[in-house]
C-alpha cells in the first residue's frame, strides 16, 4: 500500500517546533534549546501533544513522561491491536539543531495524518511517540525515557536521577516531570509495539560524502559515559612551587589527551570525547582543588570498547599518582552495541530503492530511542543526510528534499510493517 505524504505540512511543523526554545548559532544559524524537562521542553511537548490530539489520536503519558499517540476509535480505527509505532525525541542538547529527534516525531505525525486523510483501512494502528530525555545532557543516561519504557531501568531509579544543572545537583526527574505536568499515569515498562521505526538525521558525514539519500541503519554502536572527579588542593598560583602542587586540572588535561590519542590509536569507529569540564574554584590565580569532567567512549565492537574503558581506568590511576590527586568515577551510561531487526532493515532498503533513492546500510554513531525499543519488538531506523555531518550544533542542517523523502520512506516502511502481518 502506498500514499504520498504532504512535505509542506511536515516542513511547517518542523519550523513551528524549532521556534520553541529557538537559539542562533555563531553564524546566525537557527537551532533549538529544549533541555529535558525544562520549561522549553514542556512548551515543545504541549505543542506536539496538541497536534496529536487534533488528529484524534489516543494520547497516553506514562510515568517517565513518554508520550505515545495511537490511532483508535476517535479516528475511526477499531482493531485495538499493537501498533506499528514510530517516533523519537523532542528534547535537545543546549546547543541543539532543528532536526535531531524532532524530525522523527513530526514525520510520524505526518505519516499518520496522511493515512487518516486518505481513509486507509489498516489491519493494525499506527502510532507516534516522543520519549523523555533522549539526550541525557541534563539527566544521564541518554535514552532515559525509552530505556524505562523498555524495562531497562526501574521507574524509581529513573525518578531519583538528579539534573546536572550548573551549580547542581539539581532537581530529580520526578520533581521536574511533576513540575511541567508530564508525570503521567501509564505504567512502565510499556506495552510492546508490533514494530518500531525511527527516522533521524544521520548527524555524521557518511551519506553526504557517499552521495546517498537514505541510510538503512543496521544498528547502534556501544556507548560508555563516565563522570570523573579529581580532588587535589587549591593553592596560590604564584607562590606554590610545581613540586608542591596537587593540581587536578593538570591531571584532567593529561586524561583528555590520553583518550583522544587512544581513539586515534584504536582507529575508527572508536571515538572519545571530554565534553563537560567543571573546575573549582575556577579562578585565574588559584590552583584548582577539584575538577569534574565526563568521558564519552563509543565503538561498534563491545570488546574494543571494554579495552578502551580499561585503558582509561588504568591511566586515571597513573595520572592520579603522578599529580597526587584522588580519583572518583561514576558510570553515567553504559549500553552495548545494538543490531536492528534484519527484516526492518531490509524494508527500509527496499522502500528507498522502490522510490529510486540511493541507499546504504550503515551503523549509527549516535544513540537513539530505537536501540531501546529493539529490546521489545522488531526495530529499525531510517537516516537522511546531515549537511557537513554536523549535529548537536545550531548549524545542523538537512535539505528540505531529504527531510521529505525521509518521511516518505518512513511512511512506506510503516505501511509495509502493517501489511507484512501474518
Ligand atoms: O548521545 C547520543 O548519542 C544521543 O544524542 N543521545
Ligand atoms: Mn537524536
Ligand atoms: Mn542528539
Amino acid at each position: 500500500m502506498r500514499v504520498d505524504i504532504d512535505g509542506g505540512r511536515l516542513l511547517r511543523r518542523l519550523e513551528d517546533l524549532a521556534e520553541v526554545g529557538a537559539i542562533t548559532g555563531g553564524r546566525g544559524e537557527r537551532g533549538s534549546a529544549r533541555l529535558a524537562l525544562t520549561d522549553a521542553d514542556r512548551d515543545g511537548r504541549d505543542l506536539v501533544v496538541g497536534w496529536m490530539r487534533d488528529l484524534g489520536l489516543d494520547v497516553t503519558v506514562d510515568v517517565i513522561g513518554n508520550v505515545i499517540a495511537v490511532m483508535g476509535p476517535n479516528c475511526g480505527h477499531h482493531s485495538g491491536r499493537a501498533p506499528v509505532l514510530c517516533g523519537s525525541h523532542i528534547d535537545t542538547v543546549a546547543t541543539g539543531g532543528r532536526f535531531d529527534g524532532n524530525l522523527g516525531v513530526l514525520a510520524g505525525l505526518e505519516v499518520i495524518e496522511t493515512v487518516l486523510s486518505a481513509g486507509l483501512e489498516l489491519e493494525r494502528p499506527l502510532g507516534v511517540a516522543f520519549f523523555t530525555d533522549e539526550e541525557g545532557a541534563r539527566f544521564a543516561p541518554d535514552m532515559l525515557g525509552s530505556l524505562v519504557f523498555a524495562g531497562g531501568l526501574t521507574v524509581e531509579e529513573a525518578h531519583d536521577i538528579r539534573a546536572a544543572d550548573p551549580g547542581g545537583p539539581g532537581p530529580t526527574v520526578r520533581e521536574e516531570l511533576d513540575r511541567i505536568g508530564y508525570l503521567g499515569p501509564a505504567p512502565c515498562p510499556g506495552a510492546a509495539p508490533h514494530a518500531f521505526v525511527e527516522l533521524h538525521v544521520e548527524q555524521g558525514p557518511v551519506l553526504e560524502r557517499e552521495s546517498e539519500r537514505i541510510g538503512a541503519v543496521t544498528g547502534v554502536q556501544g556507548i560508555s559515559w563516565t563522570r570523573v572527579t579529581l580532588t587535589g588542593q587549591s593553592n596560590h598560583a604564584g607562590t606554590t612551587p610545581m613540586s608542591m602542587r596537587r593540581d587536578p586540572a593538570a591531571a584532567m588535561a593529561r586524561i583528555a589527551v590520553f583518550v583522544n590519542d587512544l581513539a586515534e590509536e584504536f582507529g575508527a569507529p572508536q571515538v572519545a570525547t571530554v565534553g563537560r569540564v567543571e573546575v573549582h574554584p575556577n579562578l585565574v590565580n588559584v590552583v584548582p582543588s577539584r575538577v569534574t569532567f565526563t568521558v564519552d567512549l563509543r565503538n561498534t565492537d563491545d570488546e574494543v570498547l571494554r579495552r578502551a574503558e580499561a585503558a582509561l581506568a588504568a591511566e586515571l590511576g597513573r595520572v592520579a599518582d603522578r599529580h597526587g590527586v584522588e580519583v572518583e568515577t561514576e558510570e553515567l551510561a553504559r549500553f552495548a552495541p545494538v543490531i536492528f531487526d534484519e527484516g526492518v532493515v531490509d524494508l527500509v532498503e527496499s522502500a528507498a530503492l522502490e522510490r529510486g533513492l540511493a541507499v546504504r546500510r550503515m551503523p549509527s554513531g549516535a544513540g537513539h530511542d530505537a536501540q531501546m525499543l529493539a529490546r521489545m519488538c522488531p526495530s529499525g531506523m531510517v537516516f537522511v543526510p546531515s549537511i557537513g555531518g554536523i549535529s548537536h550544533n545550531p548549524a545542523e542542517l538537512t535539505s528540505d528534499d531529504d527531510l521529505v523523502v525521509g518521511c516518505q520512506v518512513l511512511c512506506d516502511v510503516m505501511l509495509d510493517l502493517v501489511e507484512g502481518d501474518s
